[in-house]
């Protein structure tokens, strides 16, 4: 079959994406050798083929350690440069980056240190990439929500280059409830508000971030197909879902990419859109997610540009802004 796929130039946001799941094995023993970081890896193609995960979990484990080579501005800015070369290539025009200022912090790295790095390539994005983009700070839920608070407050002198704050790290057992106080304190300083919920998390988790935390979307949100009322409800009030479809292949929330709910759930009228996730884990960037699910799914032409659309409609640019993108 030789027809036209449009997977890679559809202009496209991508919505779901932290920074530190871009890192790249090459990157990775790059910035190790330029800090003095010895990692239990012998060669990229080792570490590569550690990348066998059997859930969430064993991901994060990954995740977090290999961020031991993460130390200086100038890692987050070569971090962050290197995403957005790749994203361009395959169509992205906007991107609202996750970060995780806990994790770096856990190892004596500042938010500072994160922000003004990634900072240096998102400053330049635009005209070096075409890409417009936003930071969502991220806290970890399986952190207290005290230590999320000091976060947050200590994000306070760099407001001015974060949109929003997101939910994210090990799902069950760490309900979104806990964390009100700081997502009231983050919505009075006007910023935007995501939560990761019903990834391996139950449908209540997806509740819950509504109701409790006021995320205006929700990241994964797979599991709302389990509550008809629930999915009632995400429709009637648009609340878009930042799907990641190689992710749940990978951290097997799905079995196989052709058994994805994406075409149900679109089918239900929800406001999917496709994202990577941690693009450098699970097999793909933001176009590669397209052609993969159009591949294993038999989307249309029209379904492929319904979901480049829903991007950025569920993008947190203003629509005068979301025009000139798209
Ligand atoms: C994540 Cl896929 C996923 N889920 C929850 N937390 C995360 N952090 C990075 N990737
Ligand atoms: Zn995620």
């Amino acid at each position: 079959e030789r027809s036209y796929d449009a997977s890679m130039s559809i202009p496209k946001a991508e919505l779901h994406l932290h920074i530190e799941g871009t890192l790249e094995p090459e990157l990775a023993f790059e910035l190790a050798a330029r800090n003095g970081v010895a990692l239990p890896y012998a060669d990229t193609g080792e570490l590569r083929a550690a990348y066998l995960f059997e859930d969430l979990q064993s991901f994060l484990d990954l995740y977090y350690g290999l961020m031991a080579v993460l130390r200086t501005e100038e890692d987050f800015e070569d971090l962050a440069e290197a995403y957005l070369a790749r994203a361009a290539a395959q169509g992205v025009r906007h991107a609202e980056i996750f970060f995780d200022p806990q994790a770096h912090l856990a190892r004596g790295v500042g938010i500072g240190t994160v922000v003004e790095g990634l900072g240096r390539a998102l400053d330049r994005s635009e005209s070096a990439h075409g890409i417009s983009t936003g930071l969502i700070m991220c806290f970890l839920r399986d952190e207290s929500a005290e230590s999320a608070m000091s976060t947050l407050e200590a994000a306070r002198p760099y407001l001015d280059r974060i949109v929003g704050v997101g939910l994210d790290s090990a799902e069950v057992g760490n309900p979104p409830a806990g964390f009100r106080e700081v997502y009231e304190a983050a919505a009075a300083l006007g910023l935007r508000r995501v939560a990761h919920a019903g990834e391996e998390g139950p449908p209540e988790y997806i509740t819950e971030a509504l109701d409790v935390l006021g995320v205006e979307r929700v990241d994964h949100g797979l599991r709302c197909m389990e509550d008809p009322e629930l999915v009632a409800r995400l429709v009637r009030d648009r609340v878009p879902l930042t799907l990641c479809p190689l992710s749940n292949v990978r951290l097997r929330a799905v079995d196989a990419l052709e058994e994805h709910p994406l075409p149900a759930m679109l089918d239900a009228g929800l406001l999917c859109t496709v994202n990577s996730d941690d693009p450098a884990y699970f097999g793909g960037y933001a176009g590669d997610n397209f052609r993969a699910v159009r591949q294993a799914l038999g989307l249309s032409p029209e379904r492929l540009r319904d979901l480049a659309r829903n991007s950025f409609v569920a993008s947190f640019l203003e629509h005068d802004e979301e025009r000139r993108a798209r």
